[in-house]
Formats: structure tokens, sequence, C-alpha cells
């Protein structure tokens, strides 16, 4: 199998063991990389400690960053980078919209919410790949998660299909821009996975039965696949690869 030995990646997002960043984390710890784990707030910190210390490997970084914050984005690099020195690729894991705008009318979503979602869901990865750049001193890799509902109209998405449109188009304008410091951008679009986040969805049950139903593989799509993508897109296997939205999904997205 793959080995990342003495790499070192970020993985933002862990909230609990069902994050689809655990199994990112997991395939990495496999590969022998070195991992640095970002949470979101005070509230997950215990229970991303505890999770890390499953792991094989010691991933002794376990910082805290709001990506709403541009303060708490600097300092958390800065710290990395005085700890580590360098990195090689990040995982941006990480979304989020009001539980009632993912139901009901598009059409009733609201500014606030709009800008909420874009904020933490889309331009969290703009400022995080700015953070990350001078510390990918020898080029890297960033992978961020996104959706079916980005491209298509999924029923209940509502704001987070236009926040996964400007993620995605964000990967693009990204990999043009870091392409010439040997960084490359990239997106796993996931089949559905039952998360915390994805239990704001209205109606997700019968998404994933659709799933299983009808995808080509006729299955869900498990956090351990997606981790095994991210390894690839992490690897030097995937070295010709940026800008791209990879479907990993059970083939769903060609119906
Ligand atoms: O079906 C699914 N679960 C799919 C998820 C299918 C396709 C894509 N995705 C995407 C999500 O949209 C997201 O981008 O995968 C990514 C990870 O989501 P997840 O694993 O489904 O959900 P979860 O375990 O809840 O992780 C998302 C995390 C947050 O958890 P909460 O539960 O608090 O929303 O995003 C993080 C946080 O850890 N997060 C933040 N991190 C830093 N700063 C912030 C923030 N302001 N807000 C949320």
């Amino acid at each position: 199998s793959l080995s990342l030995q003495g790499k070192t990646y970020v993985i933002m997002g862990v909230a609990n063991k069902r994050s689809i960043a655990w199994g990112i984390a997991q395939s990495l710890d496999k590969a022998g990389a070195n991992i640095i784990f970002t949470y979101a707030g005070e509230r997950f910190e215990k229970s991303v400690r505890d999770l890390v210390a499953t792991l094989e490997g010691k991933h002794e970084l376990v910082l805290p960053c709001d990506v709403t914050n541009d303060e708490d984005v600097e300092k958390c690099f800065s710290t990395i980078g005085q700890e580590v020195g360098k990195i090689d690729g990040l995982a941006h894991c990480i979304a989020f919209a009001k539980t009632e705008e993912l139901a009901g009318n598009f059409s009733d979503t609201s500014r606030e919410g709009f800008l909420l979602a874009h904020n933490i869901s889309a331009f969290s990865l703009t400022v995080v790949a700015k953070a990350a750049k001078p510390l990918m001193t020898e080029g890297g890799s960033i992978v961020t998660l996104t959706y079916l509902g980005g491209e298509k109209v999924v029923p209940n998405y509502n704001i987070m299909g236009v926040a996964k449109a400007s993620l995605e188009m964000s990967v693009r304008y990204l990999a043009a821009d870091l392409g010439k410091h040997n960084i490359r951008v990239n997106a796993i679009s996931a089949g559905p996975i039952r998360t915390l986040s994805s239990k704001g969805v209205s109606d997700f049950n019968s998404v994933l039965k659709e799933i299983e139903e009808r995808a080509p593989l006729r299955r869900n799509t498990t956090p351990e696949e997606v981790g095994d993508t991210a390894l690839f897109l992490f690897s030097q296997l995937s070295r010709g690869i940026t800008g791209e939205t990879i479907h990993c999904d059970s083939g769903f997205h060609i119906l």
C-alpha cells in the first residue's frame, strides 16, 4: 500500500468519529503520515484529542482554528510553521449552513444564512490555502470536500448547494494560482454519508436509500473510501492532477 512516511498533513474538520475528516485521518495514519489536526472550537477539543489517541502514529499537534476568524487562522498556521516548519498538504473538511435553510423553499434563504454558508463552506478554503501556502515549501496538495448538490439541484440541499458551487470554482481558481508553486488543489465530491452535518439536511434517509437502489455500485459511500481517495490525491500518484473534482460516490453522479 501507499506510503506517506515523512510527510506532514493538516486535517481540518474532525468533529467526531463519523466525520469524513476522520476517514481521511485513518487513511493517512495507516500510510505513516504525520498529521496535524485542527478543530472548530473548544467544545470539540476533547473528542478530537480522544480520537487522535486511538491512531497508530503519534500525532501531537491538535490546534483550534475557527475559519471565520482571520486571526485564528493566522495564529494556527504560524504555530504549525514554528512546530513543524514544512507541510505537504491540507484536508479542508468544513461546511456549515443553518438547519432551517436545509429544508423548504430555496427562495426563503436569508441574506445572513447565505453569507454564513459561503463564509464557512466556501471562503474558508481560500483563507486556509493562503495561510498554508508559505508552509508548502516543497509543493503540496490541498483537498476539499464537496457534494453533487453543488452541480445539480438536489432537494433540500438549497443554500449549501450554492456554497458548494462557489467552493468548486474556488478550487479551480486556487489551482490556477498556486500551480506555479507546485501546489495542487482538488475536490472530492463524496456520496452522502451519515454525519453530524448531514443530519441537518431534511429527509437525508431517503437520499441514502436512493443511492443503494440506483447508484452503479448499489451501495453507499463510506468515509474510508473518501479517505483513500484523499490518500491518492495527497500522494505522488496524483502528481499530474489539479483543479479537479473527483467523484467518490458509487458512480451516482453519472445518472
Ligand atoms: O453526506 C455528507 N456527509 C457529505 C459531506 C457529502 C459530501 C460532502 N460533505 C462535506 C461537507 O459539506 C463538509 O464540507 O464533507 C465535509 C465534512 O462534513 P461531515 O464529515 O459530513 O460533517 P461533520 O463531521 O459535522 O464535520 C463538519 C465540520 C464541523 O462540524 P459541525 O458538526 O460543528 O458543523 O466542519 C467544521 C466542524 O468541525 N466546522 C468548522 N471548522 C472551523 N471553523 C467551522 C468553523 N467556523 N464550522 C464548522
